[in-house]
């Protein structure tokens, strides 16, 4: 295409405008490596694939559906859940009567990986993080009232996937609902576990083989049921941006497919109710751009298994707003964060939507904050009316040349994954992890020097920041009602067939039998969670990971403040010649949170900052924590908790270094821990809690101010 007649005219006035200075000098070289010009005009275009397909059409750029929301909106789906099933039954009632569409579950920690409420190492996580479920008689309260057959249920679950999905069939036969009626989506996406979430049980193995007996199970007797919702979410909330988080997501969908075909199944009989789950962050374009990217992609790469069904090949998603872009400083701002991630999930062309609510950097939302995070969508949805065209960014010079240039930077990364043998492979490999975390500690160092702005937190911060509204708070009394209920299940079921439906249960797992079917009748007879997952780990076993710290990202990344960090080099230099060794940190993860995004980052930039640093394995009780600390002779442990877990863990921990003998040894934490909760915390030996946001060369420098202290 030539040149816009006005081109120069409009280049002469530019560089006059910017008094003489080039402009390429606007070019934005963006985090995923393209770079982005100031203006975009219809020479862009040229060439572009599928700049003029239609929506419901391959290759489904411009949507999954014909009419996409000028027929019907997305589904207004809140990803909710904690304490007991009946105080989370409650909620989905009223957001259900508020406007909510779908339900999602959110799971507590202690399910997600297969231990029933009494196991002790689980006591800092019962009701957390989401609802805890023991057995079916709780998911059968979960669902009270809600009609089964009419309601599109999404489970996130993927280590305990087997006796939660059981437990949500079993419930919906109670209810008399077929299994044919059940509609709805189970995340049963178990790679990007071992990547980033942790919610794993077994070894990867026997975990893929629980994945396809689940497509297989589901396709055949669950038609509306979608099997997986293959995840993007947690690898960009552990750092991956936009063209990692799309290549990864790929190449975990390609090795799902690859592993239904092994196992037998024809892929248009299972290939339309695979779906997606991308994260939306604040890069606005950008996000809109790789949903549209990640549709043309999957179309692209599902054409090597020849399937016949155009919907095998179509993307269909879930999208929800970023909770790593949420601020406790000045929180009010992460309502008008989460309004523009929605609108990027809506104009990307998202199925189904999570906004976030404002308070999640503090903790878990009240039914206020639920409410605003709801009527984000529905405002969108009802008084925007951005539903009325559909895809109303296609043929924008900008959108349409940023999709194509993130479709050519994800599919040089799936040929990286598919040349190292797949996903599977490339997990094993250590290769994606490390470019999630190096995104990460990057990104990290660039808000650390300011150059990634952040209202309230490294630029216009409150002086005087006040939190005035309320917080929810799961009591430990949970755990409690929990052990209570458990101990009635168990009481009142019939032993003889509980132990005879779990041995054929571990029968299963050693021979060829589906998982899922097997795990039906030990479910129907009131077999728990944990005893479910227990006739399965007999086999499999249980899945320990490693955990391993890039170094040098987050030195290299910080080149416009060479002298903060340099500052923190010079005391850790200096702290070695007085004390003949470097500060030593132990950084731990304690119960069953997963998340560990924040001790990557802090592990690796301490380390590049010149302290030695020891990282705990993940799902360390206090009593492990402490002997690690102890054995390793360490100045000072740096406790994460993102999931609730702070108040009882962390004060567990000082506890057990004093009994250990490591009295001397400090604690600091950071995570999500409400601001109110601090005083609880130094008051049972905590020495410093670094909220989110706080910068890494900060919180080092007053760690070591603390050690320095102690050291006299
Ligand atoms: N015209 C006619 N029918 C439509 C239109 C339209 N414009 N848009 C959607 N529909 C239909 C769909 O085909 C679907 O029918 P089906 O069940 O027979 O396939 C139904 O309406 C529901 O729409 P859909 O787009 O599938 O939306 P959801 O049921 O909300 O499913 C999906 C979204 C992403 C596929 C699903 O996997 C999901 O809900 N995921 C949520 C995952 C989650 O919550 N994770 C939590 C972290």
């Amino acid at each position: 295409m030539p040149q816009h007649p006005h081109h120069q005219q409009w280049e002469a006035l530019a560089v006059k405008q910017m008094k003489g200075n080039p402009i390429s000098s606007l070019n934005w070289q963006t985090p995923e490596g393209i770079t982005v010009k100031p203006l975009y005009t219809a020479e862009d275009l040229e060439g572009l694939e599928s700049i003029d397909s239609l929506p419901g059409l391959p290759p489904f750029v411009r949507g999954p559906m014909a009419t996409m929301y000028a027929g019907r909106p997305w589904t207004i789906r809140q990803y909710a859940g904690f304490s007991t099933a009946r105080e989370s039954n409650e909620f989905y009632r009223k957001a259900l009567a508020a406007g909510q569409k779908g339900l999602s579950v959110a799971f507590d920690l202690a399910t997600h990986r297969g231990y029933d409420s009494d196991h002790p190492r689980v006591t800092g996580d019962v009701g957390k993080a989401g609802v805890a479920i023991d057995s079916v008689e709780d998911m059968k309260i979960l669902f009270d009232g809600i009609p089964l057959d009419q309601m599109s249920v999404s489970m996130t679950m993927n280590g305990a996937v087997i006796p939660i999905l059981a437990s949500y069939i079993v419930a919906a036969e109670e209810q008399g609902v077929r299994h044919e009626q059940l509609t709805g989506t189970i995340q049963n996406d178990i790679l990007k576990e071992y990547l980033t979430r942790n919610t794993f049980i077994y070894p990867p193995g026997p975990s893929m083989r629980i994945v396809a007996d689940i497509i297989g199970f589901c396709s055949k007797h669950m038609p509306r049921y979608n099997t997986i919702s293959i995840s993007g979410y947690h690898m960009m909330e552990a750092g991956a941006n936009s063209v990692l988080q799309v290549a990864f997501t790929m190449a975990d969908g390609l090795e799902y497919v690859r592993t239904a075909l092994r196992a037998g199944m024809n892929v248009d009989e299972f290939a339309p109710r695979l779906s997606f789950f991308f994260g939306i962050g604040m890069n606005f374009f950008m996000d809109i751009a790789m949903l549209r990217a990640a549709r043309l992609l999957w179309h692209r790469l599902m054409q090597q298994f020849n399937p016949r069904d155009p919907r095998s090949s179509m993307l269909r998603t879930h999208c929800q707003t970023s909770g790593w872009s949420l601020t406790q400083q000045d929180p009010y701002n992460n309502i008008i964060r989460t309004t523009l991630e929605a609108l990027t999930a809506v104009l990307g062309g998202t199925q189904s939507l999570h906004t976030n609510s404002f308070d999640e950097a503090i903790g878990l939302p009240t039914d206020f904050s639920a409410r605003i995070a709801r009527n984000t969508q529905i405002i969108i949805q009802e008084e925007s009316e951005v539903c009325r065209a559909i895809d109303p960014l296609g043929g924008s010079y900008y959108v349409e040349s940023l999709t194509n240039s993130i479709v050519q930077e994800a599919q040089k990364i799936i040929n990286e994954v598919e040349s190292l043998g797949g996903m599977a492979k490339a997990i094993e490999s250590g290769m994606p992890k490390m470019r999630i975390e190096e995104s990460a500690a990057r990104k990290q160092a660039r808000i650390d020097q300011g150059l990634d702005v952040i209202v309230g937190v490294n630029k216009y911060q409150l002086k005087d920041e006040k939190i005035d509204f309320e917080i929810r708070e799961v009591p430990a009394s949970v755990r409690d009602d929990q052990i209570e209920r458990l101990r009635s299940t168990r009481q009142n079921r019939d032993q003889a067939l509980v132990d005879r439906t779990l041995a054929e249960l571990t029968r299963a797992a050693e021979g060829g039998g589906n998982l899922l079917e097997a795990a039906l009748p030990a479910i129907r007879a009131r077999a728990t969670i944990g005893e479910v997952s227990d006739a399965m780990e007999k086999v499999f076993g249980r899945f320990i990971s490693t955990t391993r710290c890039i170094s040098g990202a987050y030195a290299s990344e910080f080149q416009t403040k060479p002298e903060t960090l340099e500052q923190v080099r010079r005391r850790t230099e200096a702290f070695l010649k007085t004390h003949g060794r470097r500060p030593r940190i132990l950084v731990s993860k304690m119960g069953q949170d997963g998340h560990d995004r924040g001790i990557k980052v802090i592990a690796s930039a301490y380390a590049d900052l010149g302290f030695d640093v020891d990282i705990g394995p993940l799902f360390q009780t206090p009593h492990e924590a402490a002997k690690m600390a102890i054995e390793n002779d360490v100045h000072v442990v740096g406790a994460s908790s993102l999931t609730a877990g702070h108040k009882t863990l962390v004060p567990a921990l000082v506890e057990e270094l004093r009994q250990q003998g490591g009295g001397d040894i400090l604690v600091v934490a950071g995570g999500i821990i409400p601001p109110g909760d601090y005083d609880y915390l130094h008051e049972r030996g905590v020495k410093a809690v670094f909220g989110p946001g706080t910068s890494v060369i900060d919180s080092a420098n007053r760690t070591l101010d603390l050690i320095e202290a102690s050291l006299g």
